[in-house]
């Protein structure tokens, strides 16, 4: 008998719905699309269509498993990756876990203990809360050049934790920038409602080094060098100032941001009005009225002004009385900007992007021009402003051509205040509350990962604490859906780390043996999506945002388990209150009731199966898409001004050069280091996704490694002549850390001087392909990567933005 189960795909954070039909032989005979599913509209990828080779592949793991030698007293790490490995239960591998952790916490405090995590794979939430079961020590993960950046940023300027580069209705646009990202590739949602704006008469930009399927798409390729994105951001910023166009936003830039709080330039503060009167607030700004031609006091806490009616002038440089009596004139925050974005003309964003000019100009005119007037919108993503040196002000200067454009906001058409971030960081299923504020790893180098993401350590302080002790040593680790080898910068020194004996556990939770956990010290077997019913931890959905129950379609290989039931039987170990349930079932109804029907007055559900038949819950988005919140009062934006901060004196606060977007090129770069470039004389970006890929999984699975089947870079051909390599030859991609091998594919679709290398590191062999893995230091470009020349503030480590030069090899 066949029966058909409706669940949901999480092999990226499209999160799609799927219809699965099983036999009775515990197999998936078939892959669709749910075209009741408001995500995807019954469209899949390939990653989904491979359920059943997932599912029923012969390497799975199967039980948990024990290093033999390895034991709470003596872990014997010098055993690693040579020991045998032994079967033990689910019971015995979470009692030694629970004994080897109460022990640490007894000599060394709990900050001893570090859980990773990779990106979203249904878990995340339930991580947090398991951490912060034992008041524990901070997360690694790799936030620091994943969607945070950006999002840091935004908060920074919104005051808000959401992410306005993604949040936007496309489908009602009439230009789109796809800014440093592919949805086509990375997020379906979003790629299928660019592609229907697009169909709508939409003009379509991407600026990326490579001109990929999305390229395709495109009503224009705009080629930048790798980490310039920053200077082509101003240099539009400067044509929008020059043109006048910026003017379009005046009301709402006048009414919603500080563009027009006065600025001292002397201490490139924003004036106070302390500044101008004897015992007036240090915490009140000064604006120059239009309407009356002079000063006005705004008050953040009650967001108004000392008066009625004031219009504040968004540009200009006004005289304003100091308290001792002195003139002191101030340009306005805009005004400011408009002035030192001067220097970036369209020549000048040339030579430090090898963007051609008129691209920067063409570019220029689809933003400005959108089809029918409708909004300009853009969405900017890894490649544009999380992956360099310069990350955050890259993205500031991005996030506020955005405002300039003039996009409805918090409205149709326009940029949507989505609540994903607030929502998926609620104490209430993090329990971040249970933990005081700590010190956490890396936070005096960079303050601003942790004051904004608070309970994240930097990874490169913690791989230095588990090879040194210093400040504290990290003694235990549990990765769960997360390869350390194959996610972070500088793979050399983590692989060192996870050696070293001041390690004493190392857990690791995946579907198959990875180079990482082929030196931990217990393994144990994760359950696939199809094979799990809990999933959920990324809302990201700019519109709607459904809520699925999705149904457990087969059984998992021998004892393999979802992660949700090892969080709930780790974690109630040590706070049996933070864990009542008794099954995922009941975690994921529980998600469904307190953050979904309660809220919205609706009556809970407590059978799953009565849950499974409705399938969807669409509280939000859609037709349910709440608008205009700040304007109702419901949305604050909770920067100091309490308005969206042009000018951000955050920014210094967290070690940034200007409270205003600024450049400065990548810290290996052709101008930085001309020494280094003339002998690394590629500027190289790492990790495009790849449609067949998650990450580092899947090279195993035929339907998916034959699309890709070897490690490839990209060259431009002019680059690939100069140096006599020919399409397809086995290369070496060097960096001052290390080198692997690639295969090199050349196209005209790169731009000149620069190189790609994609996500995946071939980490596994295809068996039925015959392909080869390349184990954790072979194909893996985070050989290449380093946290030297991170993003000051934040940490971002620059992945896409180094130097490296390619060599022929004859063998493999
Ligand atoms: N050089 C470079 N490095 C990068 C990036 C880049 O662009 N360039 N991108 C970065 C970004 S943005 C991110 S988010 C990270 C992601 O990094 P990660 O998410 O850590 O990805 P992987 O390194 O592939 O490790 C994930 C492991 O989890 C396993 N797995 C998959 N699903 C599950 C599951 O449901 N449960 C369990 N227990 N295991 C599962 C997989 O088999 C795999 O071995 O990589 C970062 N690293
Ligand atoms: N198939 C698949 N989907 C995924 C993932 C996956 O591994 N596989 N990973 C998921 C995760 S965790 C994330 S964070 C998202 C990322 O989602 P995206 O950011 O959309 O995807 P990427 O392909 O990593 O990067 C987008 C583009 O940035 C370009 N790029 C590289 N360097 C630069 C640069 O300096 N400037 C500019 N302008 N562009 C540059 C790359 O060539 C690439 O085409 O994808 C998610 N979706
Ligand atoms: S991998 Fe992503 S886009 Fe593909 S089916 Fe799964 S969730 Fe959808
Ligand atoms: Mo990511």
């Amino acid at each position: 008998m066949e029966k058909k189960v409706r669940t949901v795909c999480f092999d990226c954070h499209s999160k799609c719905g799927v219809i699965l039909t099983v036999n009775d032989n515990n197999e998936i005979v078939r892959v669709e699309g749910d075209k009741d599913c408001p995500v995807n509209d019954g469209i899949l990828c390939v990653k989904a269509f491979s359920a059943q080779e997932i599912h029923s592949h012969p390497d799975r793991l199967k039980y948990p498993m024990k290093r033999k030698t390895w034991s709470v007293d003596e872990p014997h790490t010098e055993n690693r990756g040579k020991d045998e490995w032994e079967r033990i239960t689910w019971d015995e591998a979470i009692d030694l876990i629970e004994a080897k952790m109460r022990k640490v916490i007894d000599e060394y405090g709990p900050q001893s203990i570090i859980i990773s995590q990779g990106t979203g794979r249904g878990s995340n939430h339930f991580l947090d809360r398991l951490n912060n079961s034992w008041n524990g020590g901070g997360k690694v993960w790799p936030t620091h050049v994943c969607l945070l950046p950006n999002l840091a940023q935004t908060h920074v300027t919104w005051g808000r934790m959401f992410h306005p580069h993604e949040a936007c209705d496309y489908r009602n646009a009439g230009s789109i920038v796809m800014w440093g990202t592919n949805p086509i590739r990375s997020r379906q949602y979003s790629g299928l409602r660019i592609m229907d704006a697009k169909r709508n008469g939409a003009h379509v930009v991407v600026v990326d080094p490579v001109f990929r399927d999305i390229g395709a798409k495109a009503d224009l390729w705009v080629p930048v060098r790798p980490g310039t994105d920053g200077a082509l951001a101003m240099g539009l910023t400067n044509l929008m100032f020059q043109s006048g166009k910026f003017m379009n936003a005046e009301p709402m830039l006048s009414k919603w941001t500080n563009s027009g709080f006065l600025i001292d330039a002397d201490t490139r503060m924003m004036l106070r009005e302390a500044d101008l009167v004897e015992g007036g607030s240090d915490e009140h700004y000064v604006v120059w009225d239009k309407n009356v031609d002079a000063i006005a006091i705004w008050r953040p806490e009650t967001e108004d002004f000392d008066r009625e009616d004031v219009h504040p002038d968004i540009m200009g440089v006004h005289e304003v009385t100091l308290k001792d009596g002195s003139k002191k004139e101030c340009k306005t925050g805009l005004e400011t900007y408009k002035d030192e974005v001067a220097m970036w003309t369209p020549e000048k964003v040339s030579a430090v992007t090898w963007t051609p000019v008129e691209k920067i100009l063409q570019m220029f005119d689809i933003i400005t021009n959108p089809t029918d007037g409708k909004s300009s919108l853009l969405t900017a993503y890894l490649g544009a402003c999380m992956m360099t040196s310069n990350a955050l002000q890259s993205g500031r200067a991005i996030t506020i051509l955005q405002l300039l454009l003039n996009p409805p906001i918090d409205d149709k058409g326009g940029i949507y205040f989505n609540t994903f971030w607030e929502f998926m960081l609620d104490p209430k299923i993090t329990a971040y509350d249970r933990v005081p504020p700590k010190l956490r790893l890396g936070y005096d180098k960079h303050p601003m990962y942790t004051q904004v993401y608070g309970n994240a350590n930097i990874p490169n302080d913690v791989w230095d604490a588990m090879l040194t002790g210093e400040p504290w040593p990290v003694k235990v680790m549990i990765s769960v859906a997360n390869d350390p080898l194959g996610c972070f910068e500088d793979t050399e020194k983590i692989h060192r780390a996870l050696l070293n004996d001041i390690l004493e556990l190392n857990v690791d939770m995946d579907y198959f043996m990875t180079p990482g956990n082929e030196i931990a010290d217990i393994v144990l077997p994760a359950a696939h999506w199809s094979e799990r019913v809990g999933v959920f931890d990324e809302e990201l959905y700019p519109e709607p945002c459904p809520f699925i129950i999705p149904q457990k379609a087969v059984d998992a290989p021998g004892e393999a388990q979802d992660d949700w039931y090892f969080q709930r039987e780790l974690g109630r170990r040590f706070a049996p209150d933070l864990w009542p349930w008794k099954s995922s079932e009941e975690m994921q109804l529980w998600r469904l009731n307190e953050f979904h029907l309660k809220p919205n007055g609706k009556e809970p559900i407590n059978d799953y199966e009565e849950a499974a038949k409705i399938g969807y819950f669409v509280l939000y988005g859609g037709e349910n898409r709440t608008t205009r919140q700040h304007e109702k009062g419901l949305v604050k934006f909770q920067t100091p001004t309490s308005r969206i901060e042009v000018f951000s004196e955050q920014m210094p606060s967290y070690g940034y050069d200007s409270p205003l977007p600024s450049y400065s090129e990548p810290f290996e770069s052709p101008y930085q280091t001309p020494d280094l470039y003339k002998e690394y004389d590629l500027c190289l970006t790492t990790g495009a996704r790849d449609y067949a890929f998650y990450h580092s999984a899947w090279t195993n699975i035929a339907h998916q490694r034959i699309l890709e089947p070897w490690p490839y870079i990209e060259l431009n051909e002019d680059d690939a002549r100069e140096r006599q390599i020919s399409e397809g030859e086995w290369l070496w991609v060097e960096t001052r850390r290390g080198k692997i091998k690639a295969k090199a594919r050349i196209s005209k679709g790169v731009i000149k001087g620069a190189a790609s290398m994609c996500r995946p590191n071939y980490k596994h062999a295809c068996k039925e392909l015959n392909l080869p893995g390349f184990s954790w230091d072979k194909g893996n470009p985070n050989i290449l990567t380093t946290a030297e020349g991170s993003d000051p503030g934040f940490g971002a480590a620059p992945m896409r933005s180094l130097l490296c030069k390619v060599t022929k090899v004859n063998e493999l």
